[in-house]
């Protein structure tokens, strides 16, 4: 342990977490009940935190996501968790915004269709209980995350898919709606032209510019979003239209628990983003928190998730990009991938626009 200015934080080897540890501990307010609660939660003391009244001790809430349009789907979470809102809620509200946006053509509306023309969504969300929902290859419904937690609360299942998915998202009386946008029926015609299934490394980020921020044309793709709210509960969501251009009836690793997604309300979350295949096969997100269990920072575990993808396929990683973001019951953060370009969005009370470009193996 390393003590910095009376408050124990855990000692990092990874300096990117140790850097934003410090930071964060720097610009952290402890509310009400000062720096020994804060001491309590950062180290994770439990009976410490045991004398402690839960309903005093206030957290300072955050949420991470993915890639550049994170900001603002953060910017909408944030309006709930800024009112000591449920981070389940907050992770629902904030990836609506590209869900919802058409110049994002890889998340719900406007995504980029499967090689038949048709716009498929996976889609999961799990809050700090270990509830889950999730839907997959569903149709028409311009926001999959909130069909996935009906699934989670309304039904004693986890998951439903294709046409099953669309009937139960019509019964809870969400409205069919044709996702192909003009600029997206185009993309696929022009596809068609060659058909070559071949997924593009960090296509959101190719023209990367921080005037063009947040959400533009320019910068797209798959969200997965942690939230830890001021109860120091956490949840995450995770949404996409997939691989452009897949066969019809492929499911990614979005909406698959454990995959692209897994919240542990004792430990942390984590997310993925990048060639799903890869990420299913490592059970990524399940490991990312495994991890951080044994002791890992965030940062660090991402890195772990990344290396056994490359490890066990060093050929096809090279490749490919896949890139992992997680979060710690402590409010630390991380993440890490394949190839350079990745990018993902933070908000806290101090800052509601940070973007991080991630460590890579590349
Ligand atoms: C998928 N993981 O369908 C998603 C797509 C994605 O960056 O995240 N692309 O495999």
């Amino acid at each position: 342990m390393l003590q910095v200015k009376g408050i124990f934080v855990s000692y990092y080897f990874c300096e990117w977490d140790l850097y934003l540890t410090l930071n964060m501990i720097s610009r952290r307010k402890f509310l009400a009940v000062g720096s020994l609660a804060g001491a309590s939660v950062l180290s994770g003391n439990k009976s410490l935190a045991k004398t402690l009244d839960d309903s005093v001790f206030t957290g300072t809430p955050i949420v991470i996501s993915t890639w550049d349009f994170g900001i603002a789907a953060n910017a909408a979470a944030w309006q709930i968790l800024k009112k000591n809102g449920r981070a389940l809620d907050a992770v629902e509200i904030g990836v609506h915004v590209p869900e919802a946006d058409p110049n994002n053509q890889s998340v719900g509306y406007g995504g980029l269709p499967d090689r038949d023309g048709r716009v498929t969504l996976d889609a999961c969300i799990m809050d700090e209980f270990g509830n889950c929902g999730s839907v997959a290859a569903l149709e028409h419904i311009i926001h999959p995350i909130s069909v996935a937690r009906r699934v989670m609360e309304k039904t004693p299942h986890v998951m439903l898919v294709g046409a099953g998915a669309l009937q139960f998202a019509l019964d809870q009386g969400f409205k069919k709606e044709n996702l192909l946008t003009a600029s997206s029926e185009k993309a696929w015609k022009e596809w068609l032209k060659t058909a070559k299934y071949n997924p593009e490394i960090n296509v959101e980020n190719r023209l990367f510019s921080p005037a063009k921020l947040p959400g533009n044309q320019y910068n797209h793709d798959t969200i997965g979003m942690l939230a830890m709210d001021a109860a120091c509960n956490l949840s995450g969501a995770c949404t996409t239209s997939g691989m452009a251009y897949k066969m019809h009836g492929r499911v990614g690793d979005s909406p698959i628990i454990g995959a692209g997604l897994y919240v542990d309300n004792e430990i942390g979350g984590a997310t993925s983003t990048g060639v799903g295949e890869e990420v299913i096969r490592n059970v990524g997100s399940f490991l990312v928190v495994e991890l951080m269990r044994q002791g890992y920072s965030p940062g660090e575990a991402c890195k772990e998730a990344v290396m056994r993808i490359i490890r066990k396929k060093p050929e096809t990683a090279k490749q490919i990009q896949v890139g992992f973001l997680a979060l710690n019951k402590k409010g630390q953060f991380g993440g890490f991938a394949i190839q350079k370009g990745f990018s993902f969005a933070v908000c806290d009370q101090n800052d509601q626009r940070q973007l991080i470009k991630s460590p890579s193996y590349y």
